[in-house]
């Protein structure tokens, strides 16, 4: 058996190979916790499910109906490889040409694989720009309402995500962590881009040990470790503002907020103030007010503020907060509290985001930006915000508000997707096949017949990075590795250099797309890059052919011992935050001035749209569609890995034991969740530690509705959810947003 080093966004591995199989997969001895989600490559790579050559919706092909109604439920020819990228490169040039380039939607959202060169979405944009470029789609599915509301409030959001507070500061400063949305172990197993140690839930161990407290603050008991020895509050979901709220009624009241720091460090209290003590409502944000909405005692959360005040306290919220409806609030009141805590910059105290949402958040390694694949200009400079894909796919013309300006809905008339898959990510999935189902062509790269590839109408087969060679590096780990090629490209899969390489030559920017290079001169010329800017910056790496010998590289140690907001807490005149007025802005002239009755100048309490109290009767149950354990995201779900974690091949949906009696269902049953936009079946899993009207679903599984009913098959939670933007403001998911009803399924 021969032995060949790869990557995945989810761990480095070894990976072994006989007579051209893929038989083990084992971690790496850098890694002292080897995620298990690395077994899903054993049968998941060569699965049948992969697509063997480029194929030809039928209908599409026939000419007789361009797409439209058969799309996704059509059969599809095997045609050449030249014979397909004729076809594609010709339907391009078409639709520039008759429509403009904007007509051409190119967001093409997702997390493909690990590896820098191969990244499929920057293949595709490099691509399409030169070929004039497209529509765009701007932020991420992950913490799009992060993203947009704190550049205006406390800082950049790349820069809160890569160098805020370290678990190492954690560790023995910090007295009280409250997590709200916990701290799920499972989510720690996954890194954009890779990850090399995962060391999260040692280091949040090692916190427990240094005697730090923990509070999770989430609907189900298991998103913070039960080893950590966690107390434990359970709102209902969408509900944090509340709680929150009711918490910085008690400090205001009880004398426990830091006026000093507020008047040195913030600006618009005043106007918090005004909204806690009911003065600008008429509704004094009481811990009874905030019980009443989020169903924690108030006693709970009288108990819980004094407690902060008290201890060294350190507040985090998870990023599935934000992608809930009005997601920028949570994020807002937290730093609010915060604030109000008047611990920021001190040791262990503060506030954070999404800690063990991925494996790096929190750690202390050096970063680093290494080089990527050279995109160009996007020469439109056309995008929409990332989850408004099928709103502009359904009204073209149409005006969206974002970030206090309006974008206007092109036309679209061909996508082009390689490496997401919006049947696994958007919300509303039913309401997203009405939107797929207008643009005259559907192009997409895939390595499997996933949704994606089967609501396409020219399907390209991709290899997967175990097929090719590559850098795995990434700005949050402190590693570099040589990603071996384990097995040859199979069947007849092009890499996604490869096939917008022979587009480019069908179009006549070959030269312009490869610069003449092949795939290994790229990388070589990417590890060249990286290498110049760590002289620049003081260090040196080795040379490619001493890195590719070795097969790994480490960066320099370099922990940020001092919190990134210490600097602040000392002067906040001599080192102020980037926000207009240089100090964290619990109100806000400039959000305040876009005049978003969805998101007003300050943290605010609004009724999510989706509401138990309106909806109870039909709609009882809150549905949460987290991130799977046993995969990322949809990738793999062919697995045996995966479909191991199932019920008779459905998702399971966990669920309470009162709520599973009231509907006469046990474990192991199938069942039919549905509300007014879609249902699915699930397999029925029973938990006593979450709130009983809450109802989990992770995500990720394909989505197969059937032709005849529309009844999704496999549990894809996201025929359920609501798509719906955050608000005016960010535009963001808000999937944790969603109220359903369960029922028995008889299969007769
Ligand atoms: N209800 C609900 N929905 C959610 C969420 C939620 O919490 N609840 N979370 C959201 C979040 S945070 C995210 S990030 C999104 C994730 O959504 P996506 O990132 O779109 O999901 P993936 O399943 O990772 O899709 C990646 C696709 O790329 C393909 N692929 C892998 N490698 C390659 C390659 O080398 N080349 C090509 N061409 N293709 C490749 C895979 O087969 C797969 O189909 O989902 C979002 N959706
Ligand atoms: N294994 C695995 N890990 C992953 C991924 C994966 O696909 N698989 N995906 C990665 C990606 S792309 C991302 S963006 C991150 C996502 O990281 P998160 O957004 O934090 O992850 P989620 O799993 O959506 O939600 C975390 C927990 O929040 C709780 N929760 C949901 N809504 C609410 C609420 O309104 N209030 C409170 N208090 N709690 C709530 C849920 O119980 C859930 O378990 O995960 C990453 N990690
Ligand atoms: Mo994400």
């Amino acid at each position: 058996m021969k032995r060949f080093r790869n990557a995945t966004q989810w761990g480095v591995y070894d990976v072994g190979v006989e007579a051209g199989r893929i038989k083990t997969v084992d971690g790496i001895p850098e890694d002292p916790e080897v995620s298990d989600v690395g077994q899903v490559l054993i049968d998941g790579v060569q699965h049948r499910t992969r697509i063997k050559r480029p194929a030809i919706r039928k209908g599409w092909l026939e000419q007789k109906d361009r797409g439209r109604q058969l799309r996704g439920q059509d059969e599809f020819c095997d045609v050449p490889w030249d014979e397909a990228l004729e076809l594609a490169s010709n339907e391009l040039k078409r639709v520039a040409q008759e429509h403009g380039n904007t007509s051409i939607f190119g967001g093409s959202y997702g997390w493909a694989s690990a590896g820098r060169f191969h990244h499929a979405q920057s293949q595709l944009h490099r691509f399409i720009n030169l070929m004039g470029g497209c529509t765009r789609a701007m932020n991420s599915y992950s913490t799009a309402a992060a993203q947009v509301i704190l550049p205006h409030v406390i800082a950049p959001w790349h820069e809160m995500e890569l160098q805020q507070t370290t678990l190492e500061n954690v560790i023995g400063n910090t007295q009280l962590f409250v997590a709200f949305g916990g701290l799920p172990r499972r989510n720690a197993q996954v890194a954009y881009g890779g990850i090399t140690e995962h060391r999260t839930h040692r280091d949040l161990q090692r916190a427990r040990e240094s005697g730090v407290e923990f509070v999770n603050i989430s609907p189900v008991a298991g998103d913070v470790d039960a080893a950590l020895n966690t107390q434990w509050l359970a709102p209902k979901p969408s509900t944090d503002v509340a709680l929150m709220l009711g918490l910085a009624f008690v400090l205001e009241t009880e004398g426990l907020a830091d006026k000093d720091f507020l008047g040195s460090h913030s600006v618009g209290y005043d106007r918090v103030r005004d909204y806690l003590l009911g003065i600008s409502d008429g509704e004094p944000k009481t811990p009874s007010w905030a019980s009443a909405k989020c169903d924690v005692e108030a006693e709970a959360i009288v108990a819980l503020a004094r407690d902060m005040a008290a201890k060294r306290t350190f507040l985090t919220a998870a990023w599935s907060l934000q992608r809930g409806d009005h997601g920028e609030q949570p994020y807002w009141m937290l730093a609010t509290l915060a604030a109000m805590l008047g611990q920021i910059g001190l040791p262990g105290g503060g506030f954070g985001f999404g800690y063990s949402a991925e494996g790096f958040v929190g750690s202390d390694y050096k970063r680093f930006n290494w080089a990527t694949l050279p995109k160009g200009r996007n020469p439109t400079g056309v995008a929409i915000p990332v989850a408004r894909v099928t709103d502009m796919l359904l009204n073209p013309g149409a005006d969206v508000q974002y970030d206090g300006r309006s974008i206007t809905y092109p036309d679209i008339k061909l996508i082009y997707w390689a490496g997401g898959n919006p049947f696994h990510h958007h919300q509303d999935l039913n309401r997203l096949v009405d939107g797929w189902r207008r643009p005259d062509t559907v192009i997409v790269n895939e390595p499997w017949w996933t949704p994606v590839a089967q609501w396409g109408d020219i399907v390209f087969p991709a290899t997967t990075s175990l097929e090719r060679i590559d850098i795995c590096a990434s700005s949050h780990d402190p590693y570099a590795h040589f990603m071996e090629q384990a097995i040859p490209p199979q069947h007849e899969a092009r890499s996604d250099h490869q096939i917008f390489s022979g587009l480019a030559a069908k179009l006549g920017f070959e030269a312009a797309f490869t610069e003449n290079k092949s795939e290994r001169q790229w990388i070589e010329d990417m590890w060249q890059r990286s290498a110049d800017l760590a002289s620049t910056q003081g260090f040196s790496i080795p040379t490619f052919a001493e890195w590719e010998k070795a097969g790994i590289y480490r960066l320099p140690d370099e922990p940020r011992t001092r919190d990134w907001m210490a600097d602040f807490r000392l002067d906040p005149t001599a080192a102020p935050l980037a926000t207009p007025s240089g100090k964290l802005e619990l109100f806000s002239e400039t959000i305040a001035g876009f005049g978003y009755s969805d998101c007003p100048g300050q943290a605010t309490w609004i009724q999510p749209q989706e509401w138990q109290e309106v909806d109870d009767a039909l709609y009882p149950l809150h549905l949460l569609s987290p991130q799977p354990g046993r995969r990322l995201h949809s990738q793999y779900d062919q697995s045996r890995y995966s479909q191991a974690g199932k019920v008779a091949g459905k998702e399971v949906l966990t669920m309470h034991p009162e709520a599973a009696k009231q509907r006469g269902l046990k474990a192991g049953d199938l069942v039919r969740v549905f509300n007014e936009r879609g249902a699915c079946l699930a397999g029925v899993s029973i938990n006593a530690n979450m709130r009983s009207d809450t109802v989990v679903l992770p995500v990720g599984s394909w989505f197969k509705p059937c032709a005849k009913t529309g009844l999704e098959l496999n549990g894809n939670p996201n025929v359920l959810t609501r798509d719906k933007g955050t608000s005016q403001l960010a535009q963001g998911s808000t999937a944790h947003t969603c109220l359903v009803q369960v029922e028995r399924y008889d299969e007769s």
